[in-house]
């Protein structure tokens, strides 16, 4: 049900009431306003805990994404729901813990949609308090129920589990088909040229990085040796589609410019903007503004990028004075990576830049690198700057959402998502008591402990044996150094880069943890 101003400036009181002494509305710094605020949530792709300036980088700037943190709230305890792409956005989007589920791992650009038509989703819960919804960028969720027609209507996807507008690509950038989607449609497809795309098979007669490296602008590593799209090869198969492929190096630009169009034409009505920009994420293929900039190599490069991005959102909400009516989220949606399959370059110029920050690992990997996220919220006006230790995961979003909206989630549905909305909005350094990370493993955090338990994988049926992981993509050559055990405790506070293994000294620990996951595993939620 939409809520009136009424019912939202009740809410807000509810909110602050238990918490600070003062009414929501009698801060200082808040100012009053008369509907819900609009919620724009900007999630990038593979940025790590420290890439960012305001997370202590030095070798890269990001001004723009700085002054957000700088009037706003950063988090030091954020989590990703998981250290790859499609578990973390399902989870961020259904509140459901990814694990939960079969198949909920990085999906091919044919995958069928993975959300299921019961399941509450952030769009969906804020579409029912009256927001219009959007989404600009990645999706990587899947779509259609089995069979993609990409030259006809393309659905389920986006449109049907809560948004409004969507302009998206399905997968990743590094994967076919290499086209703009706008709600059902394959964006500028000439229907005398059709696409087709195979992930098992090559199709068409295009070269293809196996057969034809010479052709390529950007050398592979590893994988991404299927069709050539503009001189970089991708994961899969296409042909056709000509007049509707993607330039790279114009893709931030195009993204970018519908956000902002997204937030022009809805700025006189509540509105959820989910933009989740594909940087920086391989390839790596900057505009020519951002190539070549930085001494740590394309990496740094895109990270400019993605800044500029971000403050083009925030030009666009102050432009048109929207500051103090927005909710302003940044994140990522899992850790870093560096050689990601593409040999450019990234790996040899980092010069001491370290994209994990003080963590351990990265993307893939189940040590805190993997999964803990740049996380900033910025509201001027009613959320005081500084920096929160609370302990959060983007899954509570969808709980905390609703709270602020006054919706109720749906029985039997985002059955994880917790309503931290105090520690988002800054009332309280309260978050979660607990989470479970996911890699290839899983691993249960209580407060400062962590608890990575090699017997336990995700999905609904996982396999039962533990088999020692094959070397996991980490950006660090000290990794090495560290055997890997089955069980592992640490005391993330004392020992955040995760080398002293606990787990011997405190069994009492492991085994409140060990019973902790298992009761969160049979009861189906949290
Ligand atoms: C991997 C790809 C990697 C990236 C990842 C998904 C290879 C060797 N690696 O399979 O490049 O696309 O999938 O990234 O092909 S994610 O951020 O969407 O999870
Ligand atoms: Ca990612």
């Amino acid at each position: 049900m939409a809520i009136d101003r009424r019912r939202f400036l009740q809410s807000l009181a509810a909110v602050s009431s238990g918490i600070a002494s003062r009414g929501f509305c009698s801060l200082a710094e808040a100012t009053p306003i008369d509907r819900p605020p609009n919620i724009v949530v900007i999630l990038a792709d593979d940025v790590g805990y420290g890439d960012l300036s305001c997370y202590g980088a030095t070798h890269v700037h990001t001004p723009r994404i700085d002054a957000m943190a700088a009037s706003g709230l950063r988090f030091v305890q954020a989590h990703s729901d998981a250290a790859t792409c499609t578990p973390s956005r399902y989870a961020m989007l259904t509140g459901s813990y990814a694990w939960r589920h079969d198949g909920v791992r990085i999906l091919p650009g044919d995958a069928k949609l993975l959300i299921e038509s019961h399941q509450a989703t952030i769009p969906s819960v804020l579409k029912s308090a009256g927001y219009t919804t959007g989404l600009v960028g990645k999706w990587h969720l899947g779509l259609g129920d089995g069979t993609i027609d990409w030259n006809g209507e393309i659905k389920p996807g986006p449109c049907e589990v809560g948004f409004d507008d969507a302009f998206f690509f399905a997968a990743t950038a590094d994967r076919v088909p290499t086209v703009y989607i706008h709600n059902h449609r394959v964006v500028n497809l000439d229907p005398k040229d059709p696409i087709q795309v195979s992930y098992d098979h090559k199709i068409g007669n295009e070269p293809t990085g196996k057969e034809d490296p010479e052709l390529l602008k950007m050398k592979l590593s590893e994988g991404h040796d299927g069709t050539i799209v503009d001189g970089i090869s991708r994961i899969g198969f296409m042909t056709g589609g000509q007049s509707a492929r993607w330039k790279d190096e114009t893709m931030a630009a195009t993204f970018t410019g519908k956000a902002v169009e997204f937030i022009e034409k809805n700025q006189h009505q509540p509105f959820l903007l989910y933009f989740t920009p594909s940087d920086i994420h391989v390839p790596r293929a900057p505009a020519a503004q951002f190539a070549g900039k930085n001494a740590c190599g394309v990496r740094c490069d895109v990270i400019d990028q993605l800044d500029w991005s971000v403050g083009q959102i925030l030009d666009t909400l102050q432009r048109l004075r929207l500051d103090e009516n927005t909710l302003v989220i940044f994140t990522s949606d899992n850790g870093p990576v560096v050689n990601d399959g593409y040999d450019d370059g990234s790996d040899r110029k980092l010069d001491g830049h370290k994209p994990a920050g003080p963590f351990r690992g990265g993307k893939y990997t189940i040590f805190e690198g993997g999964t803990t996220m740049p996380f900033l919220v910025r509201w001027t006006g009613h959320v005081k700057p500084g920096v929160s230790n609370a302990l959060i995961d983007q899954l509570d979003l969808l709980a905390s959402l609703a709270a602020l909206t006054q919706q109720k989630v749906p029985a039997g549905t985002a059955e994880d998502s917790m309503n931290v909305l105090p520690a988002l909005l800054g009332k309280s350094e309260r978050g979660r008591e607990s989470l479970v990370e996911e890699a290839d493993v899983l691993a249960i955090r209580e407060g400062h402990w962590k608890l990575i338990d090699r017997s336990q994988r995700p999905g609904a049926h996982p396999p039962p044996e533990w088999k020692p992981p094959a070397d996991a993509a980490v950006s660090d050559p000290q990794e090495q150094k560290f055997p890997v055990a089955r069980l592992e405790l640490y005391d993330i506070a004392a020992d955040p880069y995760e080398t002293h293994n606990l787990a011997a000294q405190h069994p009492e620990v492991v085994e409140r943890l060990r019973r902790a996951f298992a009761q969160l595993r049979s009861q189906g939620h949290s």
